[in-house]
């Protein structure tokens, strides 16, 4: 089994229902159990910054997929909940999104795949939901909390728990 962290993320449609939904049939089709999942949070577009704010949030799951099967499967889902990679813009409008941050320590470099993510130490909206559920994970030589202190916050809030 390997450990998986995920970022969920959204702005279009009930996003909250969305990912509860998502989380469930990532567990399913990827034969995880959850380990964990943070909080959802309202964030400020980031990249397009004329539209609406996003949600979101960080899980962590033990898989037995590997990484190439594990990102597919993150396309099945995000395709299964209105996601239509043809007809979006870069940075714009979201029902789901789905990024693979980390699979255990495996480094990849291909055009489909690159892990750790790239772009993972530049996002708040990524570092807050991920330092919720693993504080002290090193990804790529640094820890998930010291990388978000380096980052402004502003404009991140914590959503309460739905009932
Ligand atoms: N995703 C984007 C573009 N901008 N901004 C926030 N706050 N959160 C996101 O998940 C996000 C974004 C495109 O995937
Ligand atoms: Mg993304
Ligand atoms: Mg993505």
């Amino acid at each position: 089994m390997a450990d998986a962290l995920i970022a969920l993320g959204g702005n279009v449609g009930d996003v909250r229902t969305t990912f509860s939904k998502a989380i469930a049939n990532i567990c399913g089709m990827a034969q995880a159990a959850l380990l964990a999942r943070s909080s959802d949070y309202a964030t400020p577009p980031w990249g397009d910054t004329q539209q609406d704010r996003f949600i979101n949030a960080c899980i962590a799951i033990d898989t037995t997929l590997d990484p190439h099967a594990l990102l597919f499967t993150l396309h099945k889902v995000e395709q299964k909940f209105g996601r239509d990679r043809a007809r979006e813009t870069r940075w714009g409008p979201r029902t789901l999104d789905l990024d693979l941050l980390a699979y255990d320590d495996v480094t990849i470099a291909k055009p489909e795949l690159t892990l750790p993510h790239p772009r993972l130490f530049e996002r708040a909206f990524v570092l807050v939901p991920l330092a919720e559920i693993v504080p002290d994970r090193v990804i790529a030589g640094r820890k998930v909390r010291d990388a978000l202190a380096r980052l402004s916050t502003e404009g991140i809030a914590r959503l309460p728990d739905p009932d």
